[in-house]
């Protein structure tokens, strides 16, 4: 008797995602992407299974403003990657749904070389979730392009909201793309962005004449008024074209270098440690506010609890206490 066809589909094993067939891959993280029960449980086991082959991977986040050339930049970096004989994978983290139709569109024309490259992996990002809920899944489907033999990962993010704190909680190093044009540009970084960023790269240096090294200079200065990051670590700014590939070699030397530095001095497993941690009371956040929005009862009772609060009828406290009740929670 054979089995049936339908489960067969949904049943990847942790070998055929090791093989690294980018098809076993996809599949695996459609898997781990599924809110459906059954498919969480086989994706828990699944990722269970194949943590001891992950933590390999050089992991890069990129952010910039949208049109800065993150999608350009990546498929450049990637390319020169892979013929070097690394294997890349290429994330996106976008938690507006209303975006996420174009960011599909725009990384299949942007990373054309990348996604016809047999050595490369391009996913975009999970179509639904909070901010939270999308960054766990690009978080679980890094672990599983490692496990499938990918050696660099490369997440791309857009610069507004959120996502970079989420992206850079996933990442070893992360790289904040600028567009020349000093001073204004300078004005329009969002406070935080410098902490975050372990470089950064002007782009367009192709057709912007002098403005980026400009820019270069401005962005070296804000670095020397900030309080250092890490003691081992100075960001550098550098110029670039993802268009031409013009410094994407001393881009990439750079990233190595932190790599080393980060492994000697054990930063690299203390930092990794730290987000595994973030990593644990992020995923029960999500599944609390699951349970939360698939309770039926609860869905019910909300909008009258809303209107009651919002009527001023119902405290917040109380509206609170009720929800929480009706999920079986004490108050
Ligand atoms: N001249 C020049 N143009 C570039 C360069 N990099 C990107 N571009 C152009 O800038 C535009 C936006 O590039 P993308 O790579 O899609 O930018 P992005 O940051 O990924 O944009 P979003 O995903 O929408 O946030 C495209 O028209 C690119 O061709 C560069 O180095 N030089
Ligand atoms: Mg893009």
């Amino acid at each position: 008797m054979s089995a049936p066809k339908s489960t067969t589909r949904t049943e990847i094993t942790p070998d055929a995602v090791r093989s690294g067939h980018r098809a076993a891959l996809a599949r695996a993280i459609t898997l781990i992407e599924s809110r459906k029960p059954e498919h969480r449980e086989a994706a828990r086991r699944l990722l269970h299974e194949l943590m001891p082959s992950t933590g390999k991977a050089i992991r890069v986040g990129i952010t910039g403003v949208p049109g800065v050339g993150k999608s350009t930049t990546i498929d450049s970096l990637g390319s020169l990657l892979t013929s070097r004989g690394h294997r890349v994978a290429v994330l996106a983290v976008d938690p507006s749904s209303t975006r996420t139709g174009g960011a599909i569109l725009g990384d299949k024309t942007r990373m054309a070389r990348l996604a016809a490259d047999p050595n490369a992996f391009v996913r975009p990002s999970p179509s639904s979730g909070t901010l939270g809920g999308v960054a766990a899944k690009t978080r679980e489907a890094m672990l599983l392009c490692e496990a499938a033999g990918f050696d660099v990962i490369l997440v791309e993010t857009v610069g507004v909201g959120q996502s970079e704190t989420a992206v850079a909680d996933l990442t070893d190093f992360f790289l904040v793309l600028m567009l020349p044009g000093a001073g204004d540009e300078l004005q329009g970084i969002k406070k935080g962005i410098l902490e975050l960023a372990d470089m950064i790269a002007v782009n367009k240096a192709d057709d912007s004449g002098n403005r980026a090294s400009a820019a270069a200079a401005e962005y070296r200065a804000a670095f020397h008024i900030l309080a250092p990051q890490s003691a081992t670590w100075t960001p550098p700014v550098i110029t670039i074209s993802g268009l031409t590939s013009q410094g994407l070699p001393e881009l990439w030397e750079k990233v190595e270098d932190h790599r080393r530095r980060l492994e000697a001095t054990s930063e690299l497993r203390a930092k990794r440690q730290q987000q595994d941690l973030r990593w644990m009371w992020a995923l029960i956040d999500e599944r609390m506010r699951e349970r939360l929005t698939s309770n039926a009862a609860v869905r019910d009772r909300v909008p009258q609890i809303e209107r009651e609060v919002a009527a001023g009828a119902l405290s917040p406290m109380a509206g609170a206490d009720t929800i929480l009740r009706t999920l079986g929670m004490d108050a």
